[in-house]
């Protein structure tokens, strides 16, 4: 699918420094979004909201909106022009599927990482060809990673998949559904993220921040102040004081996607598609496409080919024997719950039963020490 995105209110790729103008005007860069994370976090709809926000091609808006209440099943690619006066920017946004923690679909964000690797292979075949014009270039420059609004921390899960997209492409974490928490806890939400992105060595993308112009230090600085970027997600006009605005609405109020106090939407749009492009772009050609093609020139002997570890059937049946394996666990773990747990029933019976007894005990004494008041009552009144 392709349209054409008019970007709100003056993009940045005019403001680009003039070498790169030359470059953009004169080949049309390329530039590729992805979002991932965990299943029915809110990617697609959040794919949907950047669309909608300035886009003009109503047959495309129309086919994304079919697509927002579906599950996403394979990797969906939508492809648009970005414009600014002479300048365009061929814009795809890349859809995965959202994986999850249960044993059947919890590795599946593994196709993901080897999507990002085989972009960066096919665009290295490419430029050992002699001949190297017309090169289709797909590879990934920022990749969006989408956090469960749990309030708590980043999930194992989380981190292995984090750790393992962070060496391969801009990594940007960003937190899904930011209308379900609070302010404070959004807040401590956030640092709770950091700090485990710290410890964990997880690398994101962090820009550039100095500028010759104070204006845009100061913004770059906003900018990477919010990470990790709460988003709301909607595509539905909602009415707040007489203005229409995309938002969610609640019997509370309206969580609106584009303003500042309630989510970060509009900062992330700016960084992908105004102020940061430019680097995105940039850093992925110079660190991380550089980092793949040295270490497969080191490994790989000149033309060979990459061995995919899905075509490996020898990492095919280790991975089965892996599955079983943890199935096996899975079923012994329940196993020794469900023991334990008759353990735990039959303990509390018995103490029921001792406090029971001791009930009735206390109340055989009571029935004493009142006889023994009587008694001594009547003894006393006799006198
Ligand atoms: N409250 C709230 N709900 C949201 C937001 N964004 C999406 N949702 C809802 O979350 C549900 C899942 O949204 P999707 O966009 O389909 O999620 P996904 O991550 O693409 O899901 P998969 O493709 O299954 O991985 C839908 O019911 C959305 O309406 C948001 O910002 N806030
Ligand atoms: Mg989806």
């Amino acid at each position: 699918m392709s349209a054409t995105v008019v970007l709100p209110d003056g993009v940045g790729i005019a403001h680009l420094p003039n070498q790169r103008h030359k470059i953009v005007s004169k080949r049309g860069a390329r530039y590729t979004i992805m979002v991932c994370g965990e299943s029915g976090v809110g990617k697609t709809t959040f794919v949907n909201t950047l669309f909608t926000s300035g886009i003009k091609d109503p047959k495309a808006l129309h086919l994304r909106h079919k697509k927002q209440t579906e599950k996403t099943v394979e990797i969906d690619i939508t492809k648009a022009e970005l414009e600014e006066k002479n300048f365009s920017v061929k814009l795809a946004v890349i859809d995965t599927p959202g994986f999850g923690d249960y044993v059947n679909n919890r590795d599946s964000w593994l196709p993901i990482i080897e999507f990002l690797d085989d972009q960066h292979e096919a665009y290295m075949a490419q430029e050992q060809q002699p001949r190297r014009g017309g090169i289709i270039d797909m590879r990934v420059h920022v990749c969006l990673y989408f956090v469960r609004p749990n309030g708590h921390t980043l999930k194992p899960l989380d981190i292995e998949v984090m750790k393992q997209l962070g060496t391969r492409v801009n990594l940007i974490p960003v937190i899904a559904k930011a209308d379900t928490l609070t302010p404070q806890d959004l807040a401590k939400f956030k640092r709770n993220i950091l700090d485990v992105i710290h410890a964990q060595g997880i690398q994101v993308y962090s820009c550039p921040i100095e500028s010759e112009d104070e204006d845009v230090t100061k913004t770059n600085q906003q900018i990477m102040d919010s990470m990790p970027f709460a988003v709301i997600g909607s595509t539905q006009d909602v009415s707040v004081n007489g203005r229409t605005v995309k938002g969610r609405q609640y019997s509370w109020g309206v969580a609106e996607v584009e303003n500042e106090d309630h989510c970060d939407f509009k900062k992330l749009r700016n960084l992908l598609i105004r102020s940061h492009m430019h680097d995105l772009i940039d850093t992925t050609e110079e660190n991380h496409y550089e980092n793949y093609r040295q270490v497969q020139m080191e490994t790989r002997k000149f033309g060979e080919k990459k061995v995919k570890k899905y075509e490996n059937p020898k990492f095919k049946e280790k991975e089965e024997k892996l599955r079983m394996a943890f199935t096996e666990q899975v079923k012994k773990e329940e196993s020794r719950f469900r023991q334990w747990e008759a353990q735990l029933v039959s303990e509390r019976d018995r103490l029921n039963k001792d406090l029971e007894a001791q009930h009735a005990q206390i109340k055989a004494m009571e029935t004493e020490l009142e006889q023994l008041h009587q008694m001594a009552y009547r003894g006393g009144a006799r006198r």
